[in-house]
């Protein structure tokens, strides 16, 4: 609907990519609700799009371990990326509450980063790029906030079990100022981290999961996720 008539306007009318098209759509404020299910059983069509380098693969599979379809981002041998970008019918705005909940499992101790609250747009057009990002690095679990001038904080830590499921819900409070945004994250349930700082990049963000980072190039992660929900209530998320 209106997402996408507004979709089809601006193709008509400007020559934005749509990527960063989508990040300026604004949507409707919302009391605390389900604002999207990313569960695996509704296929990789939860996300707006993958950007999964071959002969990577992001693949919906059922491991009859009673959690159904679960999401397989399978980054091999020899390339950087296997994400999802983007979660499909949700646009992100600015000044906005949102909670990020997902169970991850990753098939070792070095998958590079795991989760980026990725900046939209490219090189100029953006100042942080990736105001949060989750590592999953040396045996460590990591979350780090990246202010403007791409300047990395780690903000907490955990030593990480590599194959034993875990849950995450990121909460983030989008604000272009550094003094009006916030993060809050929980680790199996437990309230872990809580900072301040700008959540909110120029061109706005979108969420990516999977693995990626230069340093794992040389090694083969797989990064199982389940159980994907975006809210606006930990409740939600949780
Ligand atoms: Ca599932």
């Amino acid at each position: 609907m209106r997402i996408r008539r507004t979709v089809r306007l601006l193709r008509r009318t400007a020559p934005v990519p749509l990527a960063v098209a989508l990040c300026l759509l604004a949507a409707p404020a919302a009391q605390a609700e389900v604002l999207w299910d990313g569960d695996a059983s509704g296929g990789t069509g939860v996300f707006d799009s993958l950007l999964c380098e071959a002969p990577g693969s992001v693949t919906a599979q059922d491991n009859h371990d009673g959690r159904g379809e679960v999401f397989k981002f399978n980054k091999p041998l020899g390339v950087k990326r296997c994400e999802a970008h983007g979660a499909a019918g949700l646009t992100f705005r600015n000044n906005s509450t949102y909670y990020l909940g997902w169970d991850t499992r990753t098939n070792t101790d070095d998958a590079a980063t795991i989760f980026q609250w990725k900046s939209c747009g490219t090189g100029d057009q953006h100042q942080q790029n990736y105001p949060v990002i989750i590592k999953v690095e040396g045996g460590r679990l990591k979350l780090f906030h990246i202010e403007a001038g791409e300047k990395w904080t780690l903000k907490w830590s955990t030593p990480v079990r590599k194959d034993t499921w875990k849950r995450i819900v990121l909460g983030i409070h989008t604000s272009s100022s550094a003094g009006s945004g916030w993060v809050e994250m929980y680790y199996n349930g437990t309230k872990v981290a809580r900072f301040s700082g700008r959540t909110w990049d120029d061109l706005g963000n979108d969420t990516r999961w999977g693995s990626y980072g230069a340093e794992v190039e040389n090694k083969r992660a797989i990064n199982w996720i389940d159980g994907l929900r975006i809210g606006t209530s930990h409740a939600d998320a949780a």
